[in-house]
């Protein structure tokens, strides 16, 4: 068998029907998929790296460097819209990469993925702990330092070192209370969601709204600081390293498409779910951006919660805001955990029905219909990343394993355009091939932009994926065992 075989992609629409299985079930409509989306979108991303991107890269331009990155997510977004209408199966970028590219190629993303989801779990727990932690100092209670902190930190570009913390348990606990609400029901999980989402959306409007009120417009001037003679640092070059930078922002509309066998009308509600929830942050991104460095000099916002800092300058009279926001990020944060929680199972669920992994984590509960055991899997790994690691040594991960997925996906509909234009598409990405194009060429230049250290550990995250793959999948690929069986069929005949 070849390890550029294919599925079909007729085959992939009967497997999303899942006849004759426990499958999972069916219960999200276009509302929950979008508030999905937004749950995963709007957290750390927003809440912690604005400040340091528009202290260091772009100034008060950071509101392009949003926009820069912004735009290729959007066309990441089309081209992920088009395929989730067209195979709306839970494996996402790796089963829309198995029809498009052949298995090797499938395991890569799916391999890939985990760099997305499972580690984005993990960065966002570090991320809400800082908070959480925080929180708790504020209302008297101080969590003692050794248990909210990670054992290691780095130093230079890659070596660790030990920092006297124990663990880092409200990650920790976070990660495993979320996992076992994921375990109990997609429905319930979207439901404390939508509770979250509802919350933080309306503290970011309101520190628009209010922010707004406080903007001192010479904060704005110059609008593009001059560059400082180094690269990336202000001026055009600051702009697109900002937009490197607060990438991390946008990560999370994909993981819409990995609920697609939750949906109840995917061809239809994948697509509005993956764009409405992109727009909507963009936008909510713009104005916040726009706010923050218009309340307080870019240069004060260096800090792990600008928002809190450009509040602050207000004086008292949005001291009530301050903690609102805090609470707003406390919430945000747990809910992107959440999302990228429930999408890797998802992956690892497609993967092992397919046989690339192991059929334990394709088992359905007989009575949550959820990846119950690829769930506990995910969880307790996540948790064990979330309760050790700091922040920056993931951070960086997960962008450049984010934008392979988006730079194949991207490349994967244009492929398909080309290899079958008679599948039926209920939704089309406009203006091919300009459209997977530019997505391919800006999120290329995303992943370009990002530090070497960055490109050697995806390289032996990859080199690791493809030997499990030779030693494992392909052996127990279903498609190579059907394909073996046919082969041997007809050689006797
Ligand atoms: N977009 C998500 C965040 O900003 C990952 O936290």
């Amino acid at each position: 068998m070849s390890v550029w075989s294919k599925k079909t992609i007729a085959s992939l629409q009967v497997e999303a029907l899942g006849e004759g299985q426990v499958t999972l079930k069916r219960t999200l409509g276009a509302t929950n998929l979008t508030m999905l989306g937004i749950g995963a979108i709007i957290g750390a991303g927003i809440f912690v790296l604005t400040g340091t991107a528009a202290a260091q890269h772009a100034g008060p331009a950071i509101v392009l460097s949003f926009l820069l990155a912004g735009t290729g997510c959007l066309f990441a977004g089309l081209c992920y819209a088009e395929f989730a209408s067209m195979i709306p199966i839970a494996g996402s970028a790796y089963t829309y990469g198995y029809a498009t590219m052949g298995e090797l190629v499938a395991w890569i993303i799916g391999w890939d993925l985990i760099l997305e989801y499972l580690f984005a779990s993990s960065t966002v727990a570090v991320g809400w702990s800082g908070y959480f932690t925080r929180l708790m100092a504020d209302l008297g209670m101080p969590l003692p330092p050794a248990l909210s902190n990670a054992p290691f930190t780095v130093e230079g570009t890659h070596t660790l070192v030990p920092t006297g913390a124990i663990i880092n348990l409200p990650a920790v606990l976070l990660v495993l209370v979320l996992t076992a609400l994921l375990v109990v029901g997609i429905r319930e999980s979207a439901r404390l969601n939508n509770l979250i989402v509802f919350i933080k959306v309306a503290i970011v409007f309101l520190v628009i709204g209010f922010g707004f009120m406080f903007v001192n417009t010479a904060n704005w001037h110059p609008f593009i600081p001059e560059n400082t003679g180094i690269k990336g640092e202000f001026g055009w070059s600051g702009v697109v390293a900002g937009a490197g930078v607060i990438f991390f922002a946008y990560i999370g509309f994909d993981a819409v498409s990995t609920a697609a066998q939750e949906a109840k009308n995917p061809q239809r509600d994948l697509p509005i779910g993956i764009l409405a929830s992109l727009g909507i942050c963009t936008l909510l991104y713009v104005l916040m951006s726009l706010v923050m460095t218009g309340m307080v000099p870019f240069t004060e916002l260096n800090v792990a919660e600008p928002v809190y800092v450009a509040l602050n300058s207000a004086g008292p009279t949005l001291a009530w805001l301050k903690y609102a926001a805090t609470i707003g990020a406390v919430a945000g944060l747990a809910s992107v955990v959440l999302v990228m929680l429930m999408a890797q199972p998802r992956i690892f669920y497609a993967m092992a029905r397919d046989g690339l992994l192991p059929p334990i984590f394709g088992k359905v509960h007989a009575r949550f219909q959820t990846p119950w055991l690829a769930t506990i899997i995910t969880g307790i790994v996540a948790a064990a990343v979330a309760g050790l690691f700091p922040i920056g040594l993931l951070g960086q991960l997960v962008s450049i394993g984010t934008l392979f997925a988006f730079v194949i996906v991207c490349g994967g509909v244009l492929v398909l355009r080309y290899q079958r234009p008679d599948i039926p598409r209920p939704f089309r990405t406009p203006l091919v091939p300009f459209v997977p194009i530019m997505g391919v060429l800006v999120c290329g230049y995303l992943m370009w932009a990002l530090p070497r250290d960055t490109w050697l550990r995806l390289i032996i995250w990859m080199a690791l994926g493809i030997s499990i793959y030779f030693l494992y999948g392909r052996r127990h690929s279903r498609l190579g065992i059907a394909e073996r069986e046919a082969a041997a069929k007809a050689a006797l005949r």
